[in-house]
């Protein structure tokens, strides 16, 4: 039976660094099916749409402009209990206060590039998956 669904972006900081294998290899330890994926560059346009609920923020500008600074890998995945469980996997937002063995403890190098995304409620996963991905790539 198909589980929930998360929405992650692997960011521009963990491709640089040669870590896409490597957080990819989490992902499936972590019992996660992958549902959609595509290695793809956000413009500045599309970073500040998909960020725009942080456009009061002071990070925001540049937000997107390290967002927009090289290509991602964009995915849809699926498990039971899908966005708290990746978010468990992904450690919190700044890597200094992320749990040993987390993702972001183990590939991200500051608060603001912190290697990756995970959607933070069901309904988030589904807009952001869908801002993503057409039907057609979702399987
Ligand atoms: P998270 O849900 O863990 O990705 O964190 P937030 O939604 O709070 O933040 C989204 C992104 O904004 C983070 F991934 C990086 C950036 N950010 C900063 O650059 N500085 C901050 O103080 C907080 C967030």
């Amino acid at each position: 039976m198909a589980g929930n669904r998360t929405f992650t972006m692997i960011k521009p900081d963990a491709v640089r660094n040669g870590h896409i294998g490597a957080i990819l290899a989490k992902i499936n330890e972590g019992g996660f099916r992958i549902a959609a994926m595509k290695y793809t560059k956000l413009s500045a346009e599309k970073a500040g749409e998909f960020y725009a609920v942080h456009k009061e923020r002071p990070f925001y500008g540049e937000l997107v402009e390290f967002m927009s600074s090289g290509p991602i890998v964009a995915a849809i995945l699926e498990k039971d209990n899908a966005v708290a469980d990746f978010r468990k996997l992904i450690g919190a937002t700044n890597p200094a206060e992320a749990a040993p063995g987390t993702i972001r403890a183990l590939y991200a190098t500051s608060i603001g590039e912190n290697a990756v995304h995970g959607a933070d409620s069901d309904e988030n996963a589904a807009i952001e998956g869908n801002f993503h991905f057409a039907g057609t790539e979702m399987f």
